[in-house]
């Protein structure tokens, strides 16, 4: 297939000086249009004595106030919205398993932008017009599947929308299909990957070629796992309801070096999570975004939760990266004093010859110490040295005893979608 050059891909290539131009003047907009027809906006900035005239360089944002899940928990369900019920096409919602769920909604100049930059993100992850694309994100409320959807049909490939689940019919319609391309969370690629083999089939037998993996945090060690067992090229792609679904940022394929951010649209900060102060490019911290082209629902400085850190532009120049999303503030476990996330003992586990990918991590507490159990998949003859040897490495680069529990290949539960990696029975 004839493959487009990078010259004609549909990522603009702004000179950094005329992005900042225009990131101002859509952030001077949508402070105003936040400010004017959404009152949580308008209380929180008078309060703090902010006006969006006062927003007369980027720096300036740092001066408004922060938005967070809570304030949207606040505003359920249509609180956030700044146009009239009449021109949303359409909303998405969170599943709400933590508490109360929280609305997103799109007008159809929203949904024109989301498959824009969608398409963008295929496009740098080595997507190619007819190329075929198996979307197994879940359809629905979540925003993975239909954003894939709609953002690879933009680009102008075949899709084939699987949702997640029914794992024995996406390998056949993989295997019949022949789809090059993948668009799944990391955890529900592994399920399939045991799929395949239970159908008898090599998955580096299989068509695909690139496979676009986000929605949950995966490290370095699962990429390399991916690859190794599908054969493919692995590639991150970041994004959250609140600023718009999947499509705030993508990894290049021809890179792997963090993902860059489509800055003409979403407006990135990293904060110290403690203090909310603004920390300088490169240092780690809470990723906050602040929309510039919205118009359903505007979010200014939403806290993502998530820990990163911006990088500046390497495939795409005018585009800054953020490095792999490495937790979230809320992941973090403290055990005996120790912090910890978990995508560490997921670094362990990869590397552990013998051990499957497939892990939860179980925190309990027996008489008022926290005890952290690493469940994990081996054949009975390793059970031994796998159970020592996480053990040893937990103690060694992370410097807390962990007890591990090895149990048979396929006996933990997979996940169809975002997988759910730490069960906490601790009391209180
Ligand atoms: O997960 C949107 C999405 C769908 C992104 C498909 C990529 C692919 P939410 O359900 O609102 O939206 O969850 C957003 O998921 O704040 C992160 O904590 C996490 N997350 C999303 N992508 C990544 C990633 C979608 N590539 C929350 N790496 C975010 C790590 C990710 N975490």
């Amino acid at each position: 297939m004839q493959r487009w050059s990078r010259s004609q891909s549909p990522i603009p290539a702004p000179q950094p000086e005329e992005l900042r131009t225009l990131q101002l003047e859509r952030l001077r907009r949508t402070l105003r249009h936040a400010y004017d027809h959404v009152p949580f906006y308008r209380k929180k900035f008078d309060a703090d004595g902010v006006h969006p005239d006062d927003c007369r360089e980027l720096d300036d944002l740092a001066k408004f106030p922060t938005t967070s899940k809570e304030d949207l928990r606040a505003n359920y369900p249509y609180g956030m919205f700044a146009v009239p019920r009449h021109l949303v096409r359409r909303v998405h919602a969170s599943s709400g398993t933590t508490g109360q769920p929280t609305v997103v909604g799109y007008t159809e100049g929203d949904l024109s932008v989301w498959a824009e930059v969608m398409a963008r993100s295929l496009s740098a992850a080595g997507v190619r017009p007819g190329d075929t694309v198996h979307v197994a994100y879940g359809y629905g409320l979540f925003t993975g599947g239909l954003g894939a959807h709609y953002g690879a049909e933009r680009l102008g490939c075949t899709v084939i929308p699987a949702s997640g689940g029914m794992s024995a019919r996406q390998v056949r319609l993989i295997t019949d299909l022949q789809p090059e391309v993948i668009m799944v969370t990391p955890s529900y690629l592994l399920a399939l990957a045991d799929e395949f083999e239970r159908a008898g089939i090599d998955p580096r037998a299989s068509s695909l070629k690139v496979g676009v993996f986000g929605a949950e945090p995966w490290t370095e060690g699962m990429r390399a796992e991916i690859e190794e067992r599908f054969g493919l090229d692995a590639v991150d792609i970041y994004g959250l309801s609140e600023v718009i679904g999947p499509g705030v940022a993508q990894e290049c394929v021809d890179t792997k070096d963090g993902l860059h951010i489509w800055e003409d649209h979403f407006y990135p900060e990293v904060v110290d999570p403690d203090s909310g102060r603004v920390l300088p490019q490169g240092s780690h911290g809470e990723l906050l975004f602040t929309s510039l082209t919205k118009t359903a629902m505007p979010v200014i400085r939403y806290r993502t939760r998530d820990l990163s850190r911006l990088l500046p532009g390497s495939a795409y120049p005018a585009f800054r990266r953020m490095e792999k999303v490495s937790g979230r503030t809320d992941d973090m476990i403290i055990l005996r004093g120790v912090n910890l996330f978990p995508s560490q003992i997921e670094e362990i586990v990869l590397a552990t010859a013998g051990a499957s990918p497939h892990f939860r991590i179980v925190l309990t507490s027996a008489d008022r110490l926290d005890q952290l159990t690493v469940e994990v998949e081996a054949p009975a003859e390793l059970r031994t040295p796998v159970a020592q040897s996480i053990a040893a490495a937990a103690k060694q680069t992370i410097g807390v005893r962990v007890v591990v529990e090895v149990v048979p290949p396929g006996s933990l539960a997979r996940s169809t979608g975002k997988l759910q990696r730490v069960i906490d029975l601790r009391e209180g």
